[in-house]
């Protein structure tokens, strides 16, 4: 069975204001690494290729090679006529977010932009650009934790419509899940998104692990004792126990894409 994810209460769109705040500085080295965590912006990154894919940029954002993660996240950058040369992924769960639209998969065809989709571990994929440029994907990839008792997660996708607010949420700030909150997931994807100047709940100190990726806007993230300014594409890696805080900044409204551990005990 496939679980198809909807958008419930619709968010009122922000009024765009004017001016725009100036891009970053692509010479600005605004990455660093410090105790439980990492940043890397556009700038830090270095292509990689993976060899179930053709004419495809990858740039590891994380990988267990980092000493600590239990999870990877891709940045794909996937070429017109390019994407895999066979069926990939073989005994990892995988959860494959599309950033810009026109990618074939199995979120579907020529799928619009934040087109996503959930699959269990056993199932492989394929993706491919047929349109005429460059088209990014992010792809998370992890071993599967069964737990006794708990049924194995069945295949989601679906498209990350207008946010929904998190009942219980602070004011300004908007999560939307995309994956069930079901004890058969042992990990969560959700879109967290600000409006300018909303505030943060709490210093958050968990034993959750998270990769966060930056959808738009911009803000300022505190890791640990370290403030880093982060923006649209900038890549952040948090270790379990990191101290974490996010200034919502800007003019607009940010927001990022977050993977988190969930629903088991971390032994
Ligand atoms: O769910 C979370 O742990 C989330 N609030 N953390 C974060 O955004 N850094
Ligand atoms: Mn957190």
């Amino acid at each position: 069975t496939q679980t198809q994810i909807q958008p419930q209460t619709q968010i009122q769109p922000q009024t765009q204001i004017q001016p725009a705040l100036p891009p970053f500085q692509v010479s600005t080295n605004r990455g660093g690494l410090g105790p439980g965590h990492y940043v890397i912006t556009p700038s830090n990154h270095f292509g990689s290729r993976l060899p179930d894919f053709a004419s495809t940029v990858v740039k590891k954002l994380t990988t267990p090679r980092n000493g600590s993660a239990r999870v990877a996240m891709y940045l794909l950058e996937i070429e017109p006529g390019g994407g895999t040369t066979r069926p990939t992924g073989d005994g990892f769960e995988h959860f494959l977010y599309a950033l810009d639209g026109g990618l074939s998969g199995p979120f579907g065809e020529d799928a619009p932009a934040s087109a996503f989709a959930f699959l269990p571990a056993g199932e492989r994929f394929e993706v491919a650009n047929r349109s005429a440029s460059t088209a990014r994907l992010i792809w998370v990839k992890r071993r599967y934790e069964a737990h006794p008792g708990v049924p194995d997660p069945a295949p989601v996708t679906g498209v990350a419509g207008p946010m929904t607010a998190t009942p219980g949420s602070v004011p300004g700030v908007y999560r939307l899940e995309l994956l069930p909150a079901e004890p058969s997931f042992d990990f969560a994807m959700s879109i967290l998104s600000f409006d300018p100047g909303a505030v943060f709940p709490k210093v958050e100190i968990h034993d959750e692990e998270h990769v966060l990726y930056m959808l738009e806007g911009r803000g300022v993230y505190v890791l640990d004792r370290a403030h880093y300014e982060v923006g649209e594409d900038d890549f952040v890696y948090m270790a379990p126990y990191c101290p974490q805080y996010y200034y919502p900044g800007g003019l607009s409204r940010s927001a990022y894409l977050l993977y988190k551990d969930a629903n088991r005990d971390g032994f």
